[in-house]
């Protein structure tokens, strides 16, 4: 399967939620539980994926057992060279442009771009783009954070990914933040740019999920909310079928 088409073949019609696991945070056993409960509820892929260093183990372990579970595609959402795995369908080939360390723009990259080869895994190259309050991403990626107000920033590198030839920008507040990416920065980042727009870090609830994509977000991820729910697919399939009506 060629997830970047998928992708885009998706977009053409409607949009797209992301569900995000740690595989810090359970076995690999339940996260292919989990995966099967998003899958059921409408999600339109697994991303895998931390803030902090995932044991390559670990993420081969959860995504054998997400992949026993779910035909959906698994993407690894990267923290570092060292966190790649051969069994994932692709992978988000990324670059935080807004870090002040050059590890995080172009150094991890370095280091994963021939073990993303030798592995075999389709890369989705991704502009990623830490906004305030960033929560521990911002703090480990040693982002200079865009402000909140601060829309031309978000427009300006957006644009620049895609001169740079990148086929998504994520606009990430951080796990956990207390509240999604600005309304209106999401929109002026879409109208602004021609490459799908991946938002995530505190959406918390349906109606914070469907502002978010009636601001122009294509892609919608979650993954706090999937840790916290008590039933994953009754407090996400709900929300997956809003935005897939807009
Ligand atoms: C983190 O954007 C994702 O990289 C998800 O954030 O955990 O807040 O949903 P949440």
């Amino acid at each position: 399967m060629n997830v970047y088409s998928y992708i885009m073949d998706k977009l053409k019609n409607e949009k797209m939620h992301m569900g995000l696991i740690d595989p810090d945070e359970q076995e690999p056993i339940k996260a292919g539980g989990i995966a099967a409960e998003l899958e059921l509820a409408g999600s339109d892929a697994i991303m895998v994926g931390g803030s902090t260093g995932l044991d390559s183990k670990n993420v081969y372990l959860t995504i054998k057992e997400i992949k026993r579970k779910v035909s959906i595609p698994v993407i690894i959402f990267p923290t570092s060279a060292g966190s790649l795995s051969p069994n994932a369908d692709a992978i988000y080939f990324m670059s935080m442009l807004n870090s002040q360390d050059r590890e995080k723009i172009i150094g991890e990259q370095l280091k994963g771009a021939p073990i993303v080869k030798e592995m075999g895994i389709e890369p989705i190259s991704m502009a990623y783009l830490i906004v305030e309050p960033g929560m521990t991403v911002g703090e480990v990626g040693n982002a200079d954070m865009i402000s909140r107000d601060d829309i031309s920033t978000a427009v300006h590198y957006s644009l620049a990914a895609q001169y740079l030839g990148m086929k998504l920008v994520y606009l990430e507040s951080g796990s956990g933040a207390p509240e999604p990416v600005p309304n209106d920065m999401i929109s002026a980042v879409s109208s602004e740019t021609d490459i799908p727009l991946v938002v995530g870090g505190g959406i918390s609830d349906v109606n914070q999920a469907l502002s978010v994509a009636e601001s122009g977000a294509d892609i919608i991820v979650t993954g706090t909310l999937i840790e916290e729910a008590k039933d994953i697919k009754r407090r996400i399939e709900g929300l997956i079928s809003k935005i897939k009506e807009l």
